[in-house]
This record gives structure tokens, sequence and C-alpha cells, in this order.
């Protein structure tokens, strides 16, 4: 039996336009669920993994499959119901799972032959048996998986051209911040991986540098704290020669054992959510961390700093509370934070979240002729109707925080100061000319979105 796995691609995504910036090469990661369905996957099948963003293969040109299974974000569906619809016109049956097939079972299931929502884990044996025998049903539900059952993904099936391996080591978070679709996908309990599985998967990643995927590596407790630093002491013993970066909250800065131990398992680079330089804005958003009385967020950044480890920071811009002026605001925060990198995203109710329910209730989607505008649910798209800022401000106020932080004497400060403080100067500069490269890249994108979304914005 022939499986293909396949993820499909959304041109709109900055960092996949590699022809028009060859910086985004290294801003290409691997899709980590299709690695993890094909570990789960019976060697009976021959299993042959896509990945658009690389490149989209010739289909008609390849051998004809007896499954086919979609992966998608919300980002990725119009994308996904093209393959899918290929597909379904040969005869041959589509499976989708993943987050938005979660979030929007309906829409999914009357373009494809069967919908899986919430994780694999328990399920996919039961697909690949029922698609054997020509019984699939419409709708399978996964829930939530048991930590230990989550099996080695397949790394040795997508090849090279990828800067970044992937792996996951927790699943959850109990926040449940307006905008994000963690808890509600993933579940408010914090579970982790057996420290042994994590160890013996990072050994069978080729890539040198690695994305660690959690939402919150350190999670939120002192138990979670606890088996971070198990986690991190096991890999510094494995000797894994790998360098890799995660996403954590500000809390990662207040223990310095944590510290110490992360980088000595290899932690380069650290993704923070600061969502506001505003403690209004926080709470609008739901980030009670970063709220914390007397947190001093330079001093936070420098101490992870100290550590060799850069720090990405992401913002958001469109908030209820923000008006004109934001997006200066934030770039001079995120200097003043010391920041190695600034990611600003526009405020988006995706699905499944609770800003999604609110922003719905209110009439605030501009965007919201579905499935064709889920293309635009990126974040770097203005799709909501925003407070105090229409959409010709919501996009001035983007540019000029990113004209304001990606400015090449910006740049070279930055640079230089790693250079000096021998904190990846290399990794800085890059990183910080990839985002740079995509600012005209933007410009282009930001015309051609005004004229797609017309006055729907008023
Ligand atoms: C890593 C990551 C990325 C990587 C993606 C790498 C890649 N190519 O996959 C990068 C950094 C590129 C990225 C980009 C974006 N991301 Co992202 N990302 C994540 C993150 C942190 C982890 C995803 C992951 O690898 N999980 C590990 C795997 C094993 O889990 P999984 O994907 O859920 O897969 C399981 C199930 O879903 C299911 N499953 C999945 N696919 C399929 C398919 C079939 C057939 C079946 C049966 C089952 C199945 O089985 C798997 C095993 O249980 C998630 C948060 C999260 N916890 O999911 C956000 C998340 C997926 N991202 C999100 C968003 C919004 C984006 C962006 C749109 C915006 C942005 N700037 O971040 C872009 C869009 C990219 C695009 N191409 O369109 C949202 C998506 C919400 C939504 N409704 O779409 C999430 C949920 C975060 C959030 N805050 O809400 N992201
Ligand atoms: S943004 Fe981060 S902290 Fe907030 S709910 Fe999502 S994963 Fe948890």
């Amino acid at each position: 039996m022939r499986l293909y796995l396949i993820n499909p691609s959304n041109p709109l995504v900055s960092i996949v336009n590699v022809k028009e910036s060859r910086w985004n090469r290294y801003r290409l990661w691997k899709p980590l669920s299709l690695m993890v369905l094909a570990g789960l996957t019976p060697p009976s099948w021959e299993i042959t993994i896509v990945d658009e963003n690389l490149s989209v293969p010739d289909y008609p040109a390849m051998r004809r499959p007896d499954l086919v299974g979609i992966t998608a974000f919300t980002s990725q569906a119009n994308r996904a119901y093209e393959v899918a619809t290929h597909f379904r016109n040969m005869g041959v049956p589509v499976v989708m799972g993943g987050i938005h097939a979660t979030m929007r079972q309906d829409e999914v299931m009357e373009r494809v032959d069967s919908v899986v929502t919430g994780e694999a884990e328990s399920i996919w044996p039961q697909v690949l048996e029922d698609a054997r025998h020509g019984s699939l049903k419409r709708r399978y539900e996964g829930g939530l998986a048991e930590m230990k059952d989550v099996p080695l993904a397949r790394h040795d099936l997508l090849g090279m051209g990828y800067a970044f391996g992937a792996i996951q080591t927790t699943r959850g978070c109990p926040l449940n911040c307006s905008f994000c679709s963690v808890t509600a996908f993933n579940g408010a309990k914090y579970r982790q991986r057996p420290i042994s599985d994590v160890v013996r998967e990072f050994q069978s990643i080729r890539e040198k540098r690695v994305l660690v995927v959690d939402d919150n590596l350190i999670g939120t407790s002192p138990e979670h704290i606890a088996r971070a630093k198990d986690l991190f002491r096991a890999m510094a013993q494995a000797n894994l020669r790998k360098e890799w970066v995660a996403q954590a909250t500000i809390n990662f800065a207040d223990d310095e054992e944590l510290l110490v131990l992360a980088a000595k398992a290899g932690c380069r680079g650290v993704f923070i959510g600061f969502e506001s330089p505003t403690p209004e804005g926080l709470r609008e958003v739901g980030k009670k961390f970063n709220l914390l009385k007397g947190r001093d967020l330079r001093a936070s950044v420098r101490r992870i700093q100290k550590h060799n480890i850069l720090v990405v920071g992401s913002f958001i811009i469109g908030l209820d509370i923000d008006e004109a002026g934001i997006g200066k605001r934030i770039a001079e925060v995120a200097r003043q934070y010391g920041l190695d990198n600034l990611n600003v995203l526009f405020l988006t109710p995706l699905p499944g979240t609770r800003l999604w329910d609110q922003m719905k209730s209110q009439d605030r989607l501009a965007l919201d002729t579905f499935p064709q505008d889920w293309k635009y649910y990126t974040l770097t798209f203005p799709v909501a109707r925003y407070k105090h800022l229409s959409i010709d401000s919501v996009i001035e106020e983007m540019i000029s925080c990113e004209r304001g932080f990606y400015s090449m004497s910006h740049i070279l400060q930055r640079v230089w100061s790693n250079l000096w403080h021998r904190r990846q100067p290399l990794i800085s500069l890059v990183g910080n000319l990839s985002y740079r490269s995509n600012l005209r890249l933007n410009g282009k994108a930001y015309a051609d979105f005004k004229r797609y979304s017309g006055n729907r914005h008023n």
C-alpha cells in the first residue's frame, strides 16, 4: 500500500518565498506532524512525505497512491483542498487532519473523504486499516494522546534542504491566551514525553540545528521546570552535538540553573511572546506571566543572553487598546529590551480561539468568505476590523515597526554587540537580514491584499 503525506504550501507566507529572498532558506521548518504520522504507520505501507514548501511536485507524474493524508494549518486550507480535489478526481481517498480539520470539521468534511480530529496517535493505525479494507469512516476522533505513545518521528523520510530539524517534547498549555489555539487543540494539561524517547529521537535527527516545537518548553510549575532540567541534563549527557532553539515564557530567565543546563544541552535561541508593550495589552490577551509585578524585562532578556542564547521576541499589532504610534512604540521597546530579533504579527482571530468567538460575535471578521479567505490567515495580513486602526493605519503601524527595528544601522548595532559578547553574530546577522529582506516583499503583499479585500474593513 502506498501512502502520500502532504504538507500544502501557501505562497503568501513570506518565509517560504525562497526564490525571492534566499535568506528565507534559513527559515524553512520541517512539517513534524507528517513525520510523526509516518512514525505511527506500519512498515507494510510505503510512505512518501511531500513538503510543498520545498517544491510542489508534478503529482500526475508520480505513482498513484492508495491513500493521501494531508495536514494543514488554517492558512494552508485552500491549497489543501486543491490537492485533495486532484487526488479525489483520480479516485484516491483523501484523509485530512491537524488543527484546521479539527476546528472546521464541517467545512473540511465537504472536501475530503475522511477527517481526523485532535492528535493522531490513538487513531491513525485504525484509519490505515480501514483504508486498506476500503471502509474509511467519514470522521475519526483522536483526542489527546498519551505521551508515551508519541512515536519517534521518521526524520529519515524528509531529505536535506532544511536548515533545521524539528522535535516535540511536550504538548498542551494551561494559559489559554485569547489569540492562541494551543489550549483548545492540545488541552490545558501540560504533557511531557518520556525523556529517553526525546533523547533517542534527537539522536536520529540529521540536521545540526533543531527547532524544539513545544509551545512552552519549561512549562508553568516548579515540577515542569524540574522536568525541563532533567531533560537538559540527559541531553547534555548524551552529548548530542546539536544546537537548538525553542519557545518559552519569559520565566525562562528566572532560574539560573535552568539557563546553565539549557545552554549545556545546546540551547542557542529562544522565542518569547511579549505580545504587547503595555500592561493593558497584556491583560487584553490574557498573558499573565509577563505581567508579574516588578519584572524588569530588559534584565530578564540580558540574563538569558548571558548564556549565549539569542532572544527573539514576538509582539501583536491590532489589540483593542492599540492606537496610532503602536508600531514605533513596539520597535523602541524591543530595542530597549535588547531583543536579537523581532517578530510582529497582526492580531488574527483563528478558528477555535477565544478571540475568534469574540470577534465573530462582534462582526469584526473583515475577511470572512471561507474557505477562500483562509489563505490570508497567516498573521501577516490584517484580516479583522481593529478598534482604533483602519486597514491603512494598521498596515502603516506594521511597516513603521519593522522599518524601525530592522533599519540597517540597528541591525549592525545588534550584530556588533553580539560579536563583542561572542554571542553567535552570524546567526544574528542571518536572522536580521532575512527579516529585512522580506520588508520589500511585504510592501507588495500589502498592496495586493488591499486590492483583494476591497472595502470589507469598513
Ligand atoms: C512548529 C510550528 C510552526 C512552524 C511550522 C513547521 C511546519 N512546517 O509544520 C512554523 C514556524 C513555520 C510555523 C508557522 C506558522 N504557524 Co505555526 N506552529 C507551530 C507549532 C508551535 C507546533 C506545530 C507542530 O509541529 N506540532 C507537533 C505535531 C506533532 O503536532 P501537530 O502538528 O498538531 O500534529 C498532530 C495532530 O494535529 C495530527 N495531525 C496533524 N496533521 C495531520 C494530518 C493527518 C492526515 C492526520 C490523520 C492527523 C494529523 O496528528 C499529529 C500527531 O498527533 C504550533 C503549535 C502547536 N502546538 O501545534 C503552531 C501553530 C500550528 N502555528 C500557527 C500559526 C498561526 C502559524 C502561522 C500561520 C503564523 C505564524 N507566523 O506563526 C505560520 C503559517 C505557516 C504556513 N505554512 O502556513 C497556529 C495555527 C492555528 C491555525 N488554526 O492554523 C498554531 C496552532 C499556534 C497558535 N498560536 O495557535 N508554525
Ligand atoms: S500563547 Fe503560549 S502561553 Fe499563551 S496559550 Fe498559547 S502556548 Fe500558552
